[in-house]
């Protein structure tokens, strides 16, 4: 009797752990590395078209409940840009002291609400530079957590 009961449990109770497997890492909360990915790093972009933010800012879930005001992309290989957490230490914007100075200039978009836009019809200006990135690095080095700015 329990032999049969426990055939009959089994086979279920593994697909329900099964799918639990496969559903909980995509419920796990975005780190803060993950984020600086998503909302920073577009490396493969080499033609920035003027409509590039409208659709990136939409595309990378930035206008999701609100607009976000401003938003930096860079166009560089990701070891570039983790290599800048072991460039110069600087002052954050917030003051913390976990903030470096890219040493070369990199290729970046700048993306700002344009004036008068409103949620849910964010729109941006579309603006491509040559800076030097200021990055926030946490818990192991190479791991970039925040855009700071460009100088
Ligand atoms: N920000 C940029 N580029 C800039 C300045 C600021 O992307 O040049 P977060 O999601 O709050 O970390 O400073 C406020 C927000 O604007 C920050 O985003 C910062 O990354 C972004």
């Amino acid at each position: 009797m329990a032999q049969e009961r426990f055939c009959i449990l089994f086979p279920p109770l593994v697909l329900v752990l099964l799918v639990l497997g496969c559903v909980q890492p995509s419920l796990a909360k975005e780190s803060q590395a993950e984020k600086f990915l998503r909302q920073h790093m577009d490396p493969d972009t080499s033609t920035v078209t003027p409509d590039y933010c409208k659709q990136m800012m939409k595309r990378r879930n930035m206008t999701v409940g609100y607009c976000k005001p401003k938003n930096t992309f860079i166009h560089e290989p990701l070891p570039d840009v983790q290599v800048v957490c072991f460039e110069g230490t600087v002052r954050c914007e917030k003051g913390k002291l976990n903030c470096h100075k890219s040493t070369s200039k990199m290729r970046i978009t700048y993306c700002h609400l344009k004036k008068g836009s409103k949620y849910p019809n964010c729109d941006y200006e579309t603006q491509q530079l040559q800076k030097s990135i200021v990055v926030a690095c946490e818990c192991r080095q190479y791991e970039t957590v925040h855009f700071d700015g460009f100088v």
